[in-house]
């Protein structure tokens, strides 16, 4: 058999990156697509504010701020103190720099543009190579409906720390919205399709309530891979494992593989969890014990590498 080519992965922000960085460096990376979740998308101070399309772009691009994982390496927040001295909120940190991507993306819609191509201006003037779509252009907020009442997802995460409990989820506008234009043809014309160790309910769940994107994943099951973002009952990045325990979904591997099993057709745990493999085979999954856990540029690499062999699994 041979090794796949064209790639398309579904992302959220920064879990996302870590295997997106290991696929950029393995693979030619004119033949990667990302699927990005704009769920988390906000606007603050009249600009339009996209997280995850804007962590994948700066990580690709190699200007993230690697330590935080969002925002410019090195960056300055003068322009954010200014902000406040105007009585502006300053709980969602935008640097100098970042303020510029957001200026232009504002600027852009203002024009008459998409979300798509201001995604596809921002990455190209930083260089990256693999297309990077947004996965609708249209506006879907996510809300968080919690113990302190309805939040914006970066209200959540940020402002309260993920410290309210969250009783349910909502992508506003969601049914309404149409996926990109190139996410469906995406998933349709690769030769895998990766679904990166994001959170399944804030970061790759955005992404498959838009009307057609989970049909189309399902049409084409055997091509999906599907990485799971818990390690021993913990979550790789952010709140999910809490997440996902107050919403009543274990907060394990079998936990993440009930959710994507329809739509997936090999299942990637870490060594930590293989005593649940057996139990994912029932779902009728294909089970890759392989380490997930990517703290070094090395880490990244391997299990990227592992995800564009022919042979993986065996
Ligand atoms: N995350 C934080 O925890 N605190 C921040 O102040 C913050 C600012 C920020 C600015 C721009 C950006 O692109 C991302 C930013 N993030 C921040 C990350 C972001 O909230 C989340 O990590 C993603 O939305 C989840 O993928």
């Amino acid at each position: 058999m041979k090794p796949p080519r064209k790639i398309t992965a579904l992302a959220g922000g920064v879990g996302a990156s870590k295997l997106l960085l290991g696929l950029y460096g393995t693979m030619d990376p004119r033949d990667l697509t990302i699927i990005v979740n704009t769920g988390d998308d906000i606007i603050l101070h009249g600009l339009k504010i996209s997280p995850d399309l804007d962590i994948v772009t700066y990580t690709l691009a190699g200007v993230i701020d690697s330590a935080k994982g969002w925002g410019f390496r090195d960056e300055t927040f003068h322009a954010l103190k200014r902000l406040a001295a105007y009585g502006r909120a300053n709980w969602f940190n935008l640097g100098d720099r970042d303020l510029a991507t957001h200026i232009h993306r504002t600027a852009l819609l203002a024009e008459g543009k998409t979300l798509s191509q201001a995604a596809d201006s921002i990455r190209i003037a930083l260089g990256v190579k693999s297309r990077i779509l947004p996965m609708s252009d249209d506006p879907v907020p996510t809300i968080i409906d919690s113990n302190e009442g309805a939040l914006h997802f970066q209200e959540y995460l940020v402002k309260r720390r993920a410290e309210p409990v969250v009783r349910g989820i909502r992508f506003v506008g969601v049914e309404s919205a149409r996926p990109a234009p190139g996410v469906l043809e995406a998933i349709a014309s690769a030769d895998r399709i990766i679904i990166c160790p994001s959170n399944p309910l804030i970061s790759i769940g955005p992404i498959l309530a838009v009307p057609g994107i989970r049909e189309q994943l399902q049409a084409h099951k055997q091509k999906v891979f599907a990485v799971c973002p818990i390690v021993a009952g913990k979550s790789l990045k952010g709140p999910s494992d809490k997440m996902l325990a107050q919403l009543g979904h274990a907060p394990t591997a079998i936990g993440i593989a009930k959710l994507y099993a329809p739509f997936t057709a090999t299942f990637i745990i870490d060594p930590a969890d293989k005593a649940q493999a057996s139990a994912i085979t029932a779902l009728d999954m294909k089970v890759a014990v392989f380490p997930t856990v990517m703290k070094t540029l090395a880490q990244k690499r391997k299990l990227a590498r592992a995800l564009l062999s022919s042979s993986f699994p065996v």
